[in-house]
């Protein structure tokens, strides 16, 4: 832990803080600046001497230059639901937090050009509101979207929900404002669709989980808000089964699908018996498919379509059971089964996270296989998988055997999570197909992205950030 008393350069550092941002911009007592040293998962305990909420981008980047010339690293950080450990700071106190939640203001909403120009800060679902109220949407939505920030959001190139027909966060930005490592401002907030003016900076820091500077404001793409949304919870005796009713949903118009999300029958009861007010409105099963249509089309016909392909599929014996929604609150109460998977499974016990993507057709072998290997490599453990089918991204979580002790448990996640990435690789997938690398992977690095792909990854890095000052310790190796 670095000194902290009166006269060292890290109290000098922090005078200068103060005088940029004020009181209200600086926390330093323990109390204040605990929850932001551990991530949402609590697997990491980091620390740290203090955080930075600075209210503007002026304010931000006049921090990161004193930091710069006093040496000191800073850890970026947005809403701390990482899943991965990507905003938390070291255990040995010599970074120094810092929090955009002051910067979340709404900029601009465009319904014309669709677009919404907004700070870092702000949370997904506030931005999400914004759009609505301008008969947009934000076509991106994550389990944590009441907490999870744009800045996060972008840096760490969130997928979720809506990937399957919108793409992921990359997909969605027009336009960055960025602070680099040496505290120079790029405003980048450009809101055009066409723009071929030499690298592609702005997707350069989507996805580089605050190592190569700090994202501040973006501008994102909108689409036309849909006039008619409907959600059908489907019970189905397999993996496979829920695929071929995706691939059913796809040959009807693949244009409709909002979302198709899997769920397995372990990842239900946790939901049931953890979420106060869940409740299953179907038969239950073995295997859950959450699917969701929407148009921004009138009179489109989409319930009727719904219906259709679900009737065919339950005479074919491919779906059990079916429930769709008839209301705005019916459709929330399906969708919270769903969202509210990964805090059940953190009530549930200790967990190990596989945030794994194949070729979506691969899905069903991918689960059965890890079932086999799981079970092989710990006796009683559960595999929990769920997550975005429509776009090949399961979550392949295990969660501890009842009987064994957290730690002990815990302590092999590298055993599982090498398992998994065995079988991964073989089906020509990814290690992490949104969650990003953060603290928790970047050993995986060198064996999935090594060569010239990590050394390019390096060289970047180097040129931008020489000191290695931006969120050490996460994603490169
Ligand atoms: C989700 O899809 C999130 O709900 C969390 O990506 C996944 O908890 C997880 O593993
Ligand atoms: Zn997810």
């Amino acid at each position: 832990m670095p000194d902290t008393q009166p006269n060292t350069p890290l109290a000098a550092l922090l005078a200068d803080i103060r005088a940029i941002t004020g009181d209200r911009g600086l926390l330093t007592e323990a109390s204040d600046t605990a929850a932001y040293a551990e991530d949402w998962r609590k697997l990491y305990q980091g620390r740290t001497p203090a955080v930075i909420r600075p209210a503007s981008t002026a304010e931000l980047a006049a921090v990161v230059a004193a930091c710069a010339r006093a040496g000191v690293a800073l850890v970026p950080q947005g809403g701390n639901t990482s899943m991965v450990a990507g905003a938390t700071p070291s255990a040995d106190g010599s970074e120094l937090v810092l929090s955009l939640a002051r910067m979340n203001q709404i900029r601009l909403v465009d319904p014309v050009d669709l677009t919404l120009t907004v700070e870092a800060g702000c949370t997904l679902k506030a931005a999400q509101d914004a759009a609505a109220e301008a008969g947009c949407l934000l076509p991106l939505s994550i389990s944590s979207e009441g907490t999870a920030q744009i800045g996060g959001v972008l840096a760490t190139n969130a997928g979720g929900n809506n990937t399957v027909r919108y793409g992921n966060a990359r997909d969605l930005v027009l336009g960055l404002e960025v602070v680099l490592p040496d505290g120079q401002v790029w405003n980048g907030l450009r809101r055009l669709r066409k723009d071929n003016t030499g690298y592609c900076l702005r997707q350069l820091f989507v996805g580089s989980e605050g190592t190569l500077g700090v994202i501040t404001a973006a501008v994102l793409k909108l689409v036309p808000r849909p006039v008619e949304t409907v959600v059908a919870l489907c019970a189905v005796g397999s993996a496979q089964a829920a695929l071929d009713l995706f691939t059913r949903f796809n040959r009807h118009d693949p244009a409709a699908i909002q979302a198709f999300e899997y769920m397995s029958g372990a990842g239900m009861q946790f939901v049931l018996r953890h979420i106060p007010g869940a409740t299953l409105p179907c038969a239950a099963s073995g295997h859950y498919a959450l699917v969701e249509l929407a148009t921004p089309r009138a009179n489109a016909g989409l319930r009727e379509a719904l219906e259709d392909v679900l009737a065919t599929a339950m005479e074919d014996e491919l779906v059990i059971d079916a429930v769709i929604a008839e209301s705005e609150a019916q459709r929330a109460a399906l969708w919270k089964l769903r969202e509210e998977h990964a805090e059940a499974q953190k009530r549930e016990g200790a967990s190990v996270k596989n945030d794994v993507s194949v070729p979506v057709s691969r899905v069903p072998e991918l689960l059965a296989r890890a079932a086999v290997a799981g079970e092989a490599l710990i006796a009683g453990m559960r595999m929990v998988p769920f997550g975005h089918m429509g776009d090949g991204n399961i979550h392949l979580n295990f969660a501890q055997p009842p009987d064994m002790d957290a730690a002990v448990f815990l302590a092999q996640d590298h055993d599982i999570m090498d398992m998994v990435g065995a079988i991964v690789r073989d089906l020509d997938g990814s290690f992490s197909a949104e969650h990003g690398v953060g603290r928790l992977k970047p050993y995986m690095m060198p064996e999935w992205r090594g060569g010239a792909e990590l050394d390019t990854m390096r060289r970047i890095k180097q040129a931008l950030d020489p000191r290695g000052l931006m969120n050490p310790g996460k994603v490169l190796p």
